[in-house]
């Protein structure tokens, strides 16, 4: 049996990193199927990923929770008729609930290991209240408390105190019993994703939770924290402090801001790497795709808009990506 990992969590908690680091630093010789479930055609995260098989499978725009499997599921069997791996890997958008994905793979006889949420140490109380992210601790078995870097040891257990009350209330429970599915979770912290080896053991194994698929409905989000998302495309011809200033100047409901960039007074296109007001900036090499900046985040629409008409380097694509 194949089997797999589902990694879950907010956007720009460090699922990527966790995935880059952890996994090829624990599994060099295994033959592993990297999946990222991502909004929009783009696939910044997979031109990151270069030593193992990684693919992006695109959500289509609307309600990212509901995507839940056809599309999903003929791509993951594509990938194991392709490319046959051991161990699949299946990073899911940091806008979405991760239990459809995992009753997929159920679904195609994929082994589930375990679901890890990883949570940022340093950002919770930005994003704690966001019902998609309690489900998305209600939803997993191994949490990870990542970015335990950015905080003390004081902190890092005040938001372990904090998961733990959020886990009581939304552990996702098995309609027919009324007992959770996941009989237990451990947290561990992690600096840059990297986790010990046990997280990866397979001690987790899963409840069956077949059942649960015939009950399974999808939570009501309500429309107050709507998760969305808006790419714009930034002109040629700018410069790196160009793009600077429009990252210090962000509203606060954009959460996250990830993008491929190039700039004239750098050689190689630069990887954007924004979350909760911190950003990275790595060089890609040899990119030769659009210049582009994806924002996610509450209802920002008419904010992107206004950052667009405030920054003349940025401009909304005139035909949506779908389309
Ligand atoms: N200081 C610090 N930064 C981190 C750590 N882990 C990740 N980051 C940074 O956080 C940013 C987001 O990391 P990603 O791994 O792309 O996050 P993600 O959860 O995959 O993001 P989405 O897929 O967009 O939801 C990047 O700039 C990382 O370098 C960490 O442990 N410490
Ligand atoms: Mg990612």
């Amino acid at each position: 049996m194949i089997s797999s990992f589902v990694i879950t969590g907010f956007l720009g908690v460090g699922k990527t990193t966790l995935l880059t680091n952890s996994v090829q630093h624990y599994f060099p010789d295994k033959k592993i199927a990297v999946i990222v479930n991502e909004f929009g055609d783009i696939g910044i995260d997979s031109k990151i990923l270069t030593n193992v098989y990684s693919e992006v499978l695109e959500i289509s725009e609307g309600c990212i929770c509901c995507q839940l499997s056809e599309e999903f599921e003929k791509g993951v069997m594509e990938i194991i008729a392709n490319y046959s791996p051991e161990l699949i890997f299946v990073e899911t958008s940091g806008a979405s609930e991760p239990f459809p994905i995992y009753m997929s793979l159920q679904n195609l006889g994929v082994g589930v290991e375990g679901v890890i949420c990883v949570v940022d140490a340093k950002h919770f109380s930005s994003y704690k209240e966001n019902s998609t992210a309690k489900y998305q601790l209600g939803g997993s078995n191994i949490i990870v408390l990542n970015k335990s870097d950015l905080v003390n040891d004081s902190e890092a257990l005040a938001v372990e105190n904090e998961i733990r009350e959020i886990k009581n209330k939304y552990n996702i429970k098995n309609m027919m019993t009324g007992k959770p599915i996941f009989n237990n979770y451990l947290i561990h912290r992690a600096q840059h994703g990297l986790v010990a080896k046990e997280v990866f053991d397979g001690v987790y194994q899963l409840e069956d939770v077949l059942k649960l698929a015939e009950d399974y409905t999808h939570h009501d989000h309500t429309s107050k924290d709507a998760l969305s998302q808006k790419v714009v495309y930034l002109k040629s011809n700018i410069l790196f402090a160009d793009v600077d200033s429009v990252l210090q100047d962000l509203p606060q409901s954009i959460y996250r801001a990830k993008g491929i960039v190039k700039v004239k007074d750098v050689p190689e296109a630069i990887v954007v790497n924004y979350a909760f007001g911190d950003v990275t900036f790595d060089e890609l090499k040899d990119y030769e795709g659009k210049s582009l900046l994806i924002f996610i985040g509450e209802n920002i629409e008419h904010e992107v808009e206004n950052l667009c008409e405030k920054f003349d380097i940025l401009s909304l694509p005139r035909f949506s990506l779908k389309g």
